[in-house]
C-alpha cells in the first residue's frame, strides 16, 4: 500500500477540453472547426462517431461546475473553442461565444474553483484551415489576435493560462500521420505546423501578460520517456531519436536552444527538410518561441520502448516495441508505467530547469459498467492514479518543483479518432439521459484532494 502526502498549496484539478465535452457545435454562433469536418469525413472516427452532443457541457456547464464543487476539486482545466469566439478564425467576433466562457468562469469562481483555461486544444476554425492551417504562418498571427480578445475579456478573473495543448499531436498526428484533424500526411507540413504552433505560443505570452497582470502562463507538452529495449548502441540510438522527435523538438526551442541539431539531420535525411535551412524559421522566431514562462505543464500517459533496426536508416522513425508481456495496459493499449512519470519529471527538471512544473493531464481509459446498485467500481483507475501520484511525489522529494496535478478527465468524453468508446472520466454519463454518474475514482480523488497533507491509502 502506498501513501500519498502532498504540500497544502499543491494545485489539484481535473481537466477537459472544449471539443471533447461541449457538444452544441452549431449553437451560439459557433463556426465550424477542423474536428467537425474531420468527424464528417467517412472512415476517420471509430463507428462514425462525432461530437455534436458529446457531454452536452455547453448546456449543462452549471451542473458540471456544481459536480466539481460537490467533489471539492479546487481547480478546473478546460479549453476555449476558438471557433466559438471567432467563427472565421479572425475578424468578426461572436459575442455569444465569449459570453459562454465568461459565464463558465463566473460559475467556477462563484463555487470557489480556480479556472485554468487552455487557449488551444486542437479545434482550429475550419476557415483558417481553408487558408492553409497551422503549416501557414498566418495561423500563428490569427492565434495571437484570438488570444488577445479572450484574455482581454477574461483577464480580470483568470490568473492561469495554458497557451497550447500538446503541439506534438497538432503537428504529427494532424499533419504527418493524418490520424487527427486536418488529416494531412506530409512531414514538411508537420514541421511547419509545429513551428507555427510554438511561434504562436511564444508570441501570445506577452499579450496574455499585458491583458492579465500577475497571471501565470505556460504551455502543455505531451512527453513520452523513451527507453532503449536493451543496452545495445542501436537501441540507445533509437531511443534518442524517439526522444528527439517526440520530446526535444518541443522542449529545446521553448527553452531557448533552437531545434535539436541531431533531429534536423534526421529530418533532412527523411526528406522533411531541405539542405541548409529551416524554411519556416524567420528573423527572431526562435527568441519569440523562447519567451520565458511561469511553468511548463506535462501530460503523461505511458512510456515508449525502442529497438534499433533498419527503420533507422535514411532518417526513419525508430521502431516502438509493444508493451512487455507482463505489463498492464489500459483500454487504449497503453502500458501502465508509473515509474516513467518520475523519470520524466526528473529528466525535464535536470535538463531544462523550468521555473515550475505541472501535470496538466494524467489518467487512463477503462470501461467499467455500473454494478446492480448503479455504482461504478473503477478500481483500476484508482490504482493508476495512486501509483502515478506516488511517483510524482517521489520526484518532488528529489527536488522537482511540481506545483499541481490535473486528472484527465472529469467526464467520459469524445476521445478524438476513437470516438465515444474510450472512457477516461472520473465521472460517467448515462447514455440515455446524459446524467452524470461519479465513479469510485471520483470519490477517491475527492478524498485525496480534501486532505492531501495526510496519508491516503
Ligand atoms: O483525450 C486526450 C486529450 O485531449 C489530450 N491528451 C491525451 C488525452 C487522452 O488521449
Amino acid at each position: 500500500m502506498s501513501t500519498l502526502q502532498f504540500p497544502p498549496d499543491f494545485v489539484w484539478g481535473t481537466a477537459t477540453s472544449a471539443f471533447q465535452i461541449e457538444g452544441a457545435t452549431s449553437a451560439g454562433g459557433r463556426g465550424e472547426s477542423i474536428w467537425d469536418r474531420f468527424c464528417r469525413t467517412p472512415g476517420r472516427i471509430v463507428n462514425g462517431d462525432h461530437a455534436d452532443v458529446a457531454c452536452d457541457h455547453y448546456h449543462r456547464f452549471q451542473e458540471d461546475v456544481a459536480l466539481l464543487a460537490d467533489l471539492g476539486i479546487p481547480a478546473y482545466r478546460f479549453s476555449i473553442a476558438w471557433p466559438r469566439i471567432l467563427p472565421n478564425g479572425h475578424g468578426k467576433l461572436n459575442p455569444q461565444g465569449l459570453d459562454f466562457y465568461s459565464r463558465l468562469v463566473d460559475e467556477l469562481l462563484a463555487h470557489g474553483i480556480t479556472p485554468w483555461p487552455t487557449l488551444y486544444h486542437w479545434d482550429l476554425p475550419q476557415a483558417l484551415q481553408d487558408q492553409g492551417g497551422w503549416p501557414e504562418r498566418g495561423t500563428a498571427e490569427a492565434f495571437v489576435e484570438y488570444v488577445d480578445i479572450v484574455t482581454q475579456a477574461l483577464g480580470d478573473r483568470v490568473q492561469h493560462w495554458f497557451t497550447h495543448n500538446e503541439p506534438w499531436c497538432v503537428a504529427m498526428m494532424g499533419h504527418a500521420r493524418g490520424e487527427h484533424a486536418p488529416g494531412c500526411a506530409s512531414g514538411p507540413a508537420a514541421l511547419a505546423a509545429a513551428h507555427h504552433v510554438l511561434l504562436s505560443h511564444g508570441a501570445s505570452v506577452p499579450v496574455i501578460r499585458a491583458n492579465c497582470p500577475g497571471a501565470e502562463v505556460g504551455i502543455v507538452l505531451n512527453l513520452t520517456p523513451a527507453y532503449p529495449a536493451s543496452e545495445s548502441e542501436a537501441d540507445r540510438q533509437a531511443a534518442r531519436r524517439f526522444d528527439g522527435g517526440f520530446n526535444r523538438w518541443f522542449l529545446d526551442p521553448i527553452h531557448g536552444r533552437g531545434y535539436p541539431a541531431d533531429m534536423v539531420d534526421v529530418y533532412r535525411q527523411r526528406g522533411w527538410l531541405p539542405e541548409g535551412v529551416l524554411p519556416f524559421v524567420q528573423g527572431e522566431d526562435l527568441d519569440t518561441i523562447a519567451e520565458p514562462c511561469d511553468f511548463l505543464a506535462i501530460n503523461y500517459y505511458t512510456r515508449a520502448i525502442l529497438r534499433g533496426g533498419s527503420e533507422m536508416e535514411q532518417g526513419g522513425e525508430p521502431a516502438t516495441l509493444p508493451p512487455p508481456a507482463h505489463s498492464e495496459c489500459t483500454d487504449m493499449g497503453w502500458e501502465v508505467y508509473p515509474e516513467g512519470l518520475r523519470d520524466l519529471l526528473i529528466r525535464v527538471h535536470q535538463d531544462y530547469r523550468p521555473a515550475r512544473l505541472l501535470i496538466a493531464e494524467n489518467g487512463c481509459s477503462y470501461s467499467d459498467a455500473p454494478g446492480q446498485d448503479g455504482r461504478i467500481r473503477d478500481e483500476r483507475r484508482i490504482q493508476y492514479l495512486r501509483d502515478h501520484l506516488a511517483q510524482a511525489r517521489l520526484a518532488m522529494a528529489e527536488g522537482v518543483p511540481l506545483q499541481g496535478y490535473f486528472a484527465w478527465s472529469l467526464l467520459d468524453n469524445f476521445e478524438w479518432q476513437f470516438g465515444h468508446g474510450q472512457r477516461f472520466g472520473l465521472v460517467a454519463l448515462d447514455p440515455a439521459t446524459g446524467r452524470r454518474l461519479p465513479k469510485d475514482s471520483a470519490a477517491w480523488f475527492a478524498r485525496l484532494v480534501a486532505s492531501p497533507a495526510t496519508s491516503i491509502p
